[in-house]
């Protein structure tokens, strides 16, 4: 496949959270025109991929999405031109789950978690979901206060009794995160850990990597590398971060970084399929339809500059032990303005060059803004 049909092939879903009102736990700021039920937000994501041409999905997360008719709500998103994506579980936001949720000391509030993923299971069903996005929030805050083996050996159960529910064509991404809420040990907190319960479990259970979920200065594209080469890499959860889960637009922080991930997925065949490329990120302060709109462009940016690096040359300076020869290849593709290039794809789409603009243009927002007035807005938790 060529580069353009690759670009045109790449598929970046969208949080239905993010065009919610969001903030820190100092101050969540209201934005006019924000969506006040899952309804709106699928229209809000349509939108995105309206401009873009490549955000045909949006990932719901439960509770915060809940409706009636599930089968009803993945209708209207088909109306709007988009589907409905990963289905995001949620068992940190009940007050049964203070001390965990699926690795609590008490089996009650386990059933309690396990049941809610196993109907996140159904809602994939009812909506058409092929992958289910599991995070644990799970952690202690001190020394003694729980059994750390006992609890993997709690996570490892749940964890298998939802596998064992899941369908065909369906899977299970298992997100770590090194820290926050939990601030001593957090029960999956690294890739390595998330790697074995999947290993453990089979083929319908993948890691997904969340750019933000690291220590300061990991090297996030050797995780994706191993993984990829393990076939265990189920996506991306997309976002970038100066401090440590700033959960800002992704590509804003270190596009190099970027980059070298995207080179990782190109070289390792992660185009081909089987990896998503999701957005996890809340816009605090920016419009949050621009903000997913220059999040996917920024995303598309990226990946054109791997596609455009030279992999023979590559190849061969690394079989000659050329260092700077090598470095200088990929250094050619990052440096490589591929603005030109994405706008002729859009063209190629029917889209105009510049989606920013264009969204701009529309008056959409405009049009929520005096519309949606009354009611309560969507925001971050619900
Ligand atoms: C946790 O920080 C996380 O990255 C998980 O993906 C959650 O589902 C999401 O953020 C909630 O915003
Ligand atoms: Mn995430």
């Amino acid at each position: 496949m060529d580069i353009m049909s690759r670009l045109r092939a790449q598929h970046i879903e969208t949080p239905s959270w993010a065009y919610g009102n969001s903030g820190t736990r100092f101050k969540v700021f209201a934005q006019q025109g924000v969506p006040r039920d899952p309804y709106e937000k699928l229209a809000d994501a349509a939108q995105v991929h309206a401009f873009t041409g490549v955000a045909p999905t949006v990932a719901l997360h439960i509770p915060w999405d809940r409706v009636d008719d599930y089968a009803e709500l993945s209708a209207h998103a088909r109306e709007l031109g988009i589907g409905i994506g990963a289905i995001n579980s949620n068992v940190f936001q009940d007050d049964d789950y203070m001390l965990g949720s699926v690795t609590h000391p008490d089996p009650r509030v386990r059933r309690k978690a396990t049941d809610h993923l196993l109907e996140c299971v159904d809602i994939m069903d009812a909506t058409g979901s092929d992958t289910l996005k599991l995070w644990f929030s799970d952690g202690l805050n001190y020394p003694g206060q729980d059994d750390i083996r006992a609890r993997q050996d709690r996570l490892a159960e749940a964890l298998a009794e939802v596998y064992g529910r899941l369908g065909e064509g369906q899977r299970f991404l298992l997100e770590y995160k090194l820290f926050e809420p939990a601030f001593y040990v957090t029960d999956v907190p690294d890739w390595g850990t998330a790697y074995a319960h999947c290993v453990k479990l089979g083929p319908k259970a993948q890691v997904v990597v969340d750019t933000g979920h690291h220590a300061p200065g990991t090297n996030i594209e050797f995780i994706v590398a191993f993984l990829l080469r393990e076939g265990k890499l189920g996506g991306f959860d997309f976002n970038s971060r100066f401090y440590a889960d700033d959960d800002l637009m992704v590509g804003a922080a270190d596009p190099f970084q970027l980059f070298r991930i995207m080179c990782e997925v190109v070289g390792g065949g992660g185009l081909d399929g089987g990896v998503a490329f999701m957005l996890d990120q809340c816009h605090n302060i920016e419009p949050k339809i621009p903000g997913q709109i220059r999040s996917v462009m920024n995303v598309q940016e990226a990946t054109a500059k791997a596609l455009l690096v030279d992999r023979e040359a590559l190849a061969a300076a690394q079989r000659s032990g050329d260092v700077l020869g090598a470095n200088a290849v990929l250094m050619d593709a990052y440096n490589t303005d591929v603005r030109p290039l994405l706008a002729e794809l859009r063209a190629g789409m029917g889209l105009e060059a510049d989606p920013m603009a264009a969204y701009a243009r529309s008056g959409y927002f405009e049009k929520v803004a005096a519309e949606r007035v009354g009611g309560t807005q969507a925001g971050w938790g619900a």
